[in-house]
């Protein structure tokens, strides 16, 4: 009988990490890091959902990844009929709400890629809180181009 549940048990495990994509750090909930097919040399953005569930805010303060030379923290501002990119010192998360890192919004940068992002694959990036500490990721590498992430939870 125990021998009987325990095979049972075992397709669930494996399944668990790919339906769940998603990661704890102190207070702070990461939800879907992804970021999209992009070629050696060139530049790839990482998105993410950044719910703060405690009563402190805290602040993403830098991110790092052996995958890319210089990995910034970004955000887009208009100038004119121009939307540009630019680094920012930090990124708050404030108590209790959600923030949603994303193609035309804030973003994690990743400059100087060291190797192509292929669709289908992860790459991991590190990510530094001011509260939570540190905490890696791995971004699902989504179609070039893509608004938004394709698979679902
Ligand atoms: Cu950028």
């Amino acid at each position: 009988m125990f021998r009987r549940t325990l095979l049972a048990a075992v397709p669930a495990l494996f399944a668990l990490p790919a339906i769940a994509h998603d990661y704890t750090a102190g207070d702070l909930r990461i939800f879907h890091p992804w970021t999209r097919a992009a070629g050696a040399n060139g530049n790839g953005g990482g998105f993410m959902r950044l719910t703060n569930g405690g009563a402190q805010p805290d602040r993403l303060i830098s991110a790092a990844s052996p995958i890319a030379r210089v990995v910034e923290l970004h955000t887009h501002l208009r100038e004119g009929d121009v939307m540009r990119m630019r680094p920012v010192n930090d990124i708050p998360i404030p108590a209790g709400q959600t923030v949603e890192l994303r193609p035309g919004g804030v973003h994690v940068m990743l400059i100087g890629l060291n190797a192509p992002l292929q669709q289908g694959t992860r790459v991991p990036v590190t990510l530094r809180f001011e509260r939570a500490g540190e905490v890696t990721v791995e971004l699902a590498v989504e179609a070039a181009g893509a608004r938004a992430p394709g698979h679902h939870h």
